[in-house]
């Protein structure tokens, strides 16, 4: 009764209150249903509450929505668990659908096809990654199947707030949420982003750092690069040089840098908080200079090669031919895949243009059922297509000609793909002819570009249904800080992000464009450096 009452007190003092700043529509990805209903705003009060089902994945997500509050507003915003779906709150997450058990939350970490997170459940109540958000004067309600969905629904919540939620310090400001019902769900369920941690090294909080901008996107893979022929970037236990003696360097001469096992965990940690895997690179047979540097008996000639900091490819190569290299295959892959909980593991096969026909098939086909062997399933760059099909394996496409014929008969083979288009995902690729860090064989890629294309419809002659999703590669032979990764993904990513989660019907540049400029402040309020790029009205 206090809460009605409440409720009706706002609703007569916001008949004069100004209405809110966004709109129920102005979010990245656009959702799949936006019904607004201008006279049901919610107003937040000093004496917001969360109340949210009680399970401990989604109790996460309240604390994070609290986490994600308390900076801006200074409220005090409790977290309270309730059982009672129908219990009136202010900010109510509720977890309960048509897969409402742990198992749910599988379904969230994409080993499912395409299809499967589509049309799994009733129209208003999306299973899987989806969620219902429903804002009322007395209250905003997310709903959803998965604690993944609920913190899909959370980001979507944080977006309908005033720009000023961002600020890390209390803003005095009217935090009012436009009124209506939102109903979403991914199209895709593998959207990521690569990081190369290898050309320059970049260190745990870097990469904490890009995991929120994901999440921020509804993104839900980060690949690292873990390893290439500037740095090998992960301790491994059983062949110890590859971090002490192969991450010591970088391109340019820089220090370099690795990650224990320890800095592992705690990124695969900060991740899964936020529904992001990790998918682990170690790059293979190609780009192992600073692995050869460490361990001369896996090169060709046993010789140890000069430390490599410059930004050629294509050059160096494990022996396929020695026995030995397959026990480092083995015991690499098999350390890596026991660190990482999710189920990829990225074998690379790029480039490799040493190790050529059967030798590289040979190499390939082995290393594919190393992998197996772990439990992981096999992601490669599209280079791995020519070697046999391994079930579930999955190929990374990044060509700019969408007619590749081996690719396509990869997955006639039964092979599914995540698309990096180089001319439209590549973001190591420069917006403008001045931009002053970046590469260009691939083209410019304006935030329009990042933009334009269609995952489902990219490749000639593979159907939609073998996209698994999209994946913005960020290379960093030219980019040396945080700021610069910033720079080079913002505001791109989100232009991937809508491609990924939103239905192809939602696409449209001017509209997103309209959208993404009111992403301006709240980055300027979290301190994020991004690009003004000038296609873009920022507000
Ligand atoms: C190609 S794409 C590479 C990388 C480079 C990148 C630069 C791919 C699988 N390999 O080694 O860093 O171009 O854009």
């Amino acid at each position: 009764a206090a809460d009605l009452a409440r409720a009706a007190a706002r609703t007569a003092g916001d008949l004069l209150a100004p209405p809110a700043p966004v709109r129920l529509g102005d979010v990245i990805p656009a959702p799949e249903r936006v019904a607004p209903d201008p006279t049901a705003d919610f107003v937040l009060s000093e004496d917001a509450a969360i109340r949210v089902s009680p399970d401990p994945a989604a109790r996460d997500v309240a604390a994070q929505l609290a986490e994600l509050l308390r900076p801006a507003t200074g409220y005090p915003v409790p977290v309270t668990e309730v059982a009672d779906d129908a219990t009136a709150g202010h900010l109510v997450l509720t977890l309960s659908g048509p897969a409402a058990s742990a198992s749910a939350s599988a379904s969230a970490s994409a080993s499912a096809s395409a299809s499967a997170s589509a049309g799994e459940s009733a129209p208003d109540r999306p299973g899987g990654e989806g969620y219902r958000l429903h804002v009322t004067p007395a209250e905003v309600r997310i709903i959803a199947a998965t604690a993944a969905g609920l913190f899909h629904g959370v980001q979507t919540l944080r977006q309908l707030l005033p720009s000023s939620i961002d600020s890390p310090v209390p803003v005095a400001e009217r935090w009012v949420v436009p009124g209506g019902l939102i109903v979403d769900r991914p199209r895709f369920p593998y959207r990521g982003a690569m990081l190369d941690v290898a050309r320059h090294f970049f260190g745990v909080a870097d990469v904490l750092r890009v995991i929120d901008h994901l999440a921020r996107y509804k993104l839900n893979h980060l690949h690292l690069h873990l390893t290439d022929d500037q740095g090998w970037r992960i301790a491994v236990d059983s062949w110890p040089r590859l971090a002490t003696v192969g991450g010591a360097t970088e391109v340019g001469g820089g220090p370099g840098g690795w990650y224990t096992a320890a800095d592992y965990r705690r990124i695969v940690r900060y991740a899964a908080r936020r529904h992001v895997t990790l998918v682990p690179e170690i790059d293979l047979p190609g780009h192992t200079n600073a692995a050869l540097l460490a361990y001369p008996e896996l090169a060709p000639d046993k010789v140890a090669p000069a430390p490599y900091t410059g930004t050629e490819v294509g050059f160096s190569y494990v022996d396929p031919a020695d026995e030995r290299t397959y026990d480092f295959v083995a015991d690499v892959l098999g350390e890596v895949a026991a660190l990482t909980p999710g189920p990829w593991l990225h074998i690379g096969g790029d480039e490799a243009f040493k190790v050529k026909g059967e030798a590289y098939t040979g190499f390939i086909e082995r290393a594919q059922r190393i992998v197996a062997a772990t439990g992981k399933t096999v992601v490669g760059w599209h280079q791995l297509a020519p070697a046999a099909h391994l079930d579930g394996r999955v190929l990374q496409w990044w060509g700019t000609n969408g007619d590749d014929p081996v690719v396509a008969e990869a997955v006639r083979r039964g092979a599914r793909l995540i698309l990096s288009p180089g001319n439209h995902a590549y973001f190591d690729m420069k917006y403008a002819p001045d931009t002053p860090i970046g590469h260009d064989w691939a083209g410019l890629i304006d935030v329009r570009r990042s933009y334009d294309w269609d995952p489902g419809a990219h490749l000639a002659e593979v159907p939609a249904e073998a996209v698994l999703g999209v994946e913005a590669p960020l290379w960093t032979e030219s980019v040396t800080s945080l700021a610069e990764i910033e720079f080079m993904l913002l505001p791109r990513l989100p232009a991937l992000a809508e491609l990924a989660w939103s239905p192809r019907a939602a696409h449209d540049w001017a509209g997103f464009r309209d959208r993404l400029a009111g992403h301006g402040p709240r980055w300027d309020r979290a301190g994020i450096a991004f690009h003004r790029s000038p296609e873009i009205p920022w507000a």
